[in-house]
């Protein structure tokens, strides 16, 4: 029961509210009053790790204001709302973002300052929220800072994972996994004790008879476990409006543990229940671009789903309206087929619950809903045997094969006798077990589909989702190109450029509206600007040279060309590819004569990411990157000429460090493999070029910064199967640089040959699937011409700001307002201040 206070007195008492701090002395009181009382420290031992708690403290209670604030304006004004449902959300670190969005980092740096910290020691203190693999999950926490920026009305929904992605550690050049507990200390987070929700897994379906002689189904029995939710806002950059991230963690559903089972003596398994309960929201799947098909991911999934579903149809119905405006006032992204299940859970509620028609249901489900699909590979698309899902949801499969029938009535009537058109687009694949295809399900249950860049969202209309182009017509497929957010990209990562960025932009608006970098093109051929671009690039190089030296103890020159892979490892990412191609660029150097030697330009590879853990080839290649590193660091001969760097546990934090260290990066995936790319952005925007194929998001960036302003190479989707069908029926000859470079490997020059052997095998022996040997020649003979265009200095320098200058386009601002204006239907909430 609410308490009603009457509206004067709510009035008065936001206008007594303490003040937020606006300024450097401000600042400090407030982290000396959280040092001395929330921390319970003195002022005298207040190290770093309490000078961050205390600082984070000071600007979440800011956000708290802004937060509430923007909750209570968003319910009185109650227009439609966006829900964001994503299992994973690669948030990074919060503190520094949270400064520069409330616009108040001087403040806290002087402040910081006066009590004798450095702000970039104190921010350094913050660990990652790693709540995600890799381009997925960080996508959804671009979205989250656009949405909240543009002051759209939006939530988003996640599980609270006690252990995000592990954290990487090199061991004798292999990788090995380490747990990462981040919930020591967050202050970021809000536990909502009062906001839980029941969640109901496996029991029986019956049968009953209403009122009005129907029958309805109910699911009884089983178990119940509780959501209880976590809140953590999400500030707008330059805007008071400030959302919601809710993630649900799992809890046993009857309290802290069974009485009646420990009063019997039976302590243990009331514990073991407790514990059981608590696994659901234990650990992210650390697969990226896989999936294995686990019952605890499906009962994440479900749990995740059927609290967040709970939460947004309790806050639908407080408006007191009728169901034939749930889709005018909620619109639900499913941020891939993960959380399909709430295509479902919405039916059941509406049909179950409240009751109505099962066709009224459907068209309110099917408007509300939309599915992004971000992969092509088979290996991730999700399936779940029948049987798995009968017994954990039963009422749920049951709706599932309703849905199925009704749609393939459909599909009957439209393509009559054609069998196998229905067993293509079923939602039951009709496989030994049977398999419940979720993107199926999530295409059905949507009113649109999207890809992540235009090839991708051609290639999944002529491939994978083919048929339902044809049930459906083109209209319900659309693209929406990935963005990334300019103020953690940028503005924070790069502090530097983005204010010489500001100083021929005429001020911040481009972190706004990031196609005002067009105003930099004019100046790319002055020679001035050129050179503080340039000293910047330096400067941010010399940054990441002496992190390599204190975590390798490897020493790099920072004039040398920065060369970068940072991305999980996945054979169709192609580190292999990078790999021989250093390997074979330090040949090409052993061959030569000294004085040849002299004239070549200096070259730092470097490589960062995770393999899944039960990747093996993936952690192959790692092996291979660091065998190779250890000899060619070591090598006197070629000295600072070629390096090689595997930076281990890559995560966002240190893609803010890399990124504008970066002369080239490479994105050099199998042509129509990567669904788009987001790092190839991020790259281009801090003022590197790229080295890549004509894949995914790289396709859109070569058009909108030019062809002179990238490295493209290699074979392109529309021959790739053509490629591959000739490795296994024709005649396969592998390239013959590739082929010394594997003779070096198999000679020992980098260990024992054996470790590596599968590595060489995929391409020589079964069929080099991902087109390695194919694309090699062209590999190497672009990074010729990288060394050539980057002799010319000042010819690479405008090639940088041009490219920059036309980024514009790849803003998660603008692709936001594209899901807002075709998808979602809502419009941003206005603030008056
Ligand atoms: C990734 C894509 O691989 C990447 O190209 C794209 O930029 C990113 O999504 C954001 O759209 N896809 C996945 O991470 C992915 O599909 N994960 C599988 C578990 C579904």
């Amino acid at each position: 029961v609410e308490a009603s206070i009457p509206e004067p007195q709510r009035a008065a008492w936001s206008r007594n509210q303490i003040q937020s701090f606006t300024d450097k002395d401000g600042f400090e009181k407030e982290v000396v009053r959280h040092v001395e009382t929330t921390l319970a420290r003195s002022m005298f031992n207040c190290d770093e790790s309490a000078a961050y708690s205390a600082t984070s403290l000071a600007f979440r209670d800011r956000l708290i204001k802004d937060w509430n604030k923007t909750q209570q304006r968003q319910t009185y004004r109650d227009t439609k709302r966006v829900y964001y449902l994503s299992l994973e959300f690669l948030m990074g670190r919060a503190l520094d973002n949270a400064m520069l969005n409330v616009g108040l980092k001087d403040a806290a740096k002087g402040g910081l300052a006066d009590l004798g910290f450095r702000i970039e020691d104190i921010i350094g203190q913050e660990h990652d929220a790693a709540l995600g693999n890799g381009g997925l999950g960080r996508l959804a926490a671009c979205f989250l800072d656009s949405l909240a920026s543009l002051n759209y009305p939006a939530w988003g929904y996640g599980l609270r994972y006690r252990y995000g992605i592990f954290k990487q550690e090199i061991i004798d050049g292999y990788q090995v996994e380490v747990p990462d507990y981040w919930l020591d200390f967050n202050p970021w987070e809000f536990p909502r004790h009062d906001v839980t929700v029941d969640i109901q897994f496996f029991g029986h379906v019956s049968k009953t008879t209403k009122d009005d002689g129907k029958t309805a189904a109910i699911w009884e029995g089983g178990e119940i476990v509780q959501a209880v939710a976590y809140d953590v806002p999400i500030p707008g950059y330059d805007t008071p409006t400030t959302n919601n991230l809710r993630l649900w963690s799992s809890k046993a559903s009857g309290g802290e543990f069974d009485f009646q089972k420990f009063n019997n003596g039976d302590y243990e398994s009331s514990v073991a229940e407790q514990q059981r309960a608590e696994t659901i929201s234990a650990v992210l799947y650390p697969n990226d671009n896989l999936e294995r098909g686990k019952e605890l991911r499906l009962k994440q999934q479900y749990f995740w789903v059927a609290a967040s579903l709970y939460d947004i149809v309790r806050r639908f119905k407080k408006s007191k309206r009728g169901w034939n405006e749930f889709a005018d006032q909620v619109a639900i992204q499913l941020n891939d087929t993960h959380p399909t299940l709430a295509i479902v859970e919405l039916q059941r509620i509406l049909l179950d619950i409240e009751g109505l028609e099962w066709d009224v249901a459907w068209d309110i489900v099917t408007k509300t809903f939309g599915y992004t699909n971000h992969t092509v590979l088979p290996e991730a698309l999700e399936k779940w045997p029948v049987g798995l899902v009968q017994y954990l949801l039963p009422r749920h499969l049951q709706i599932i094969y309703d849905i199925n029938l009704y749609f393939l009535q459909t599909v009957e009537k439209a393509f009559p006798k054609d069998r196998d058109m229905l067993t293509r687009v079923s939602i039951i694949e009709e496989s030994q077990p049977k398999m419940v295809r979720m993107a199926h399900l999530a295409i059905v249950g949507s009113h649109k589909v999207n890809g992540v860049a235009e090839l991708h969202s051609d290639l999944i209309k002529t491939t994978i989702f083919k048929d339902f182009v044809e049930v459906y017509g083109p209209d319900k497929f659309t693209n929406v190109t990935n963005g990334i957010t300019p103020r953690r990209w940028l503005h924070q990562a790069n502090p530097r450029l983005s204010e010489l960025i500001a100083s021929k932009c005429g001020g911040n608006g481009f972190l706004k509206d990031l196609t005002q970098l067009n105003r930099l093109e004019a100046h790319a051929k002055d020679a001035a600007f050129r050179r503080e671009w340039a000293e910047i690039k330096y400067a941010n190089k010399v940054r990441l040279a002496k992190h390599i030296k204190n975590v390798t103890g490897v020493t790099v020159n920072p004039a040398a060309l920065f060369d970068v892979q940072v991305k999980r490892i996945h054979e169709y990412k192609r580190q292999q590819l990078n790999i021989f191609g250093v390997i074979h660029r330090y040949l090409t150097l052993k061959g030569m004569s000294v004085e040849e030697r002299k004239k070549q330009l200096p070259r730092v590879s470097v490589f960062g990411g995770k393999a899944a853990p039960g990747y093996w080839m993936a952690k192959q290649i790692i092996h291979l990157i660091n065998a190779v590193g250890s000899v060619i660091n070591k090598d006197e001969e070629i000295g600072d000429l070629l390096k090689v760097i595997f930076l281990e546990d890559y995560n966002v934090s240190k893609a803010e460090m890399i990124c504008p260290a970066s002369d080239l990066s490479e994105h050099i995936s199998t042509a129509g493999t990567e669904a788009s790319g987001t790092s190839n952005m991020k790259f281009v925007l801090n003022g590197g070029l790229i080295i890549g194929t004509c894949d995914g998001a790289n396709i859109e960036i070569t058009r909108e910064i030019g062809e002179s302003n990238i490295f493209l190479f290699g074979n392109l989707a529309e021959d790739v199967e053509d490629l591959r069908h000739a490795h296994n029926y024709g005649s396969h000859s592998i390239d013959s640089d590739l082929e010394k470079v594997f003779g070096t490997i198999e000679s020992g020059t980098f260990g024992t040959p054996h470790d590596f052997s599968a590595m060489i095998a995929a391409v020589r022996h079964h069929g080099d699937y991902y087109l390695v040997s194919d694309d090699f020649h062209s590999y190497m003979e672009t990074h010729r011409l990288v060394d050539e265009s980057y002799r010319n200095q000042d010819e690479w320098v405008s090639k940088c700001i041009t490219s920059v200058a036309r980024m514009g386009f790849f803003s998660s601002d603008r692709c936001i307002n594209e899901y807002a204006d075709g998808i979602w239907n809502v419009e941003p909430l206005v603030v008056q201040e």
